[in-house]
């Protein structure tokens, strides 16, 4: 905090009570040890894909904007296989959106969606980080789905993205996209339980809200810690 932050922070107590304490205070500044994590921003959950999340374009400028701020930019790609065992497709008389049970636990049945190298599964073409150094995919085993950038559904079955950014020193994760109850809470979550420190940047994201899944996802982050800031926090 510079010296000249908190002479401007108190002119705005005096002018703008209503600002939020982070606006008056400590802006976060990403380090060299940061992340910004983008979570499947692809074709297929934005208007007119296979799986489109409510608005979910509407993010696509805002992550562009945390890209100038992050030195480390890492993108998830969901990418599963035509005969994936989340689509409903895959479960004769099951419809999208009902659930099974599998030998992990319950299942979401999906839509297909983002099958592998197609026009659906490939990141949104708005999105403009060049610097991103790393696209990690997810949900390529068949057999097991993977909301989750560091491990899938069935818990063991490891992406290798927490040994990527443990060689690489990176241990703080700000966490955006699609979709803040599915992929970005399950991501958060993990990242957590790997011990960093991690922020998710609500309105860089947009929900599925299936039966609630908004709320519980955000009290299941705030329990671990998850830190739910939004993207003017960052500076
Ligand atoms: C996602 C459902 C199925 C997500 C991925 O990116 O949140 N949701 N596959
Ligand atoms: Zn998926």
């Amino acid at each position: 905090m510079r010296r000249r932050d908190v002479i401007l922070g108190l002119g705005a107590v005096a002018t703008y009570p209503l600002l939020s304490a982070r606006e008056l205070w400590a802006k976060l500044t990403p380090s060299e040890t940061s992340v910004l994590l983008v979570v499947d921003v692809q074709n297929c959950f934005l208007p007119g894909g296979t799986l489109a999340v409510p608005n979910g374009d509407e993010i696509i400028p805002v992550i562009n904007s945390l890209g100038e701020k992050f030195q480390n930019v890492i993108f998830t790609q969901d990418w599963h296989t035509q005969d994936q065992v989340s689509f409903a497709s895959n479960h004769p008389g099951k419809e999208p959106f009902e659930t099974v049970e599998l030998s992990y636990g319950t299942q979401v049945l999906w839509p297909d969606h983002c099958v592998q190298d197609t026009h659906d599964a490939r990141l949104a073409s708005g999105l403009n980080i060049p610097h991103a150094q790393l696209i990690i995919r997810k949900g390529y085993h068949s057999e097991i789905d993977s909301y989750s950038a560091f491990v899938a559904a069935d818990r063991k079955t490891k992406t290798g993205l927490t040994g990527y950014m443990r060689e690489r020193g990176l241990q703080e994760v700000y966490v955006c996209g699609l979709a803040t109850d599915f992929c970005v809470n399950w991501s958060a979550m993990d990242a957590r339980q790997a011990g960093m420190d991690v922020w998710v940047i609500e309105d860089a994201c947009r929900a599925i809200d299936l039966n609630g899944s908004l709320d519980s996802a955000w009290k299941d982050m705030e329990r671990e810690g998850v830190q739910r800031i939004s993207s003017a926090d960052i500076q």
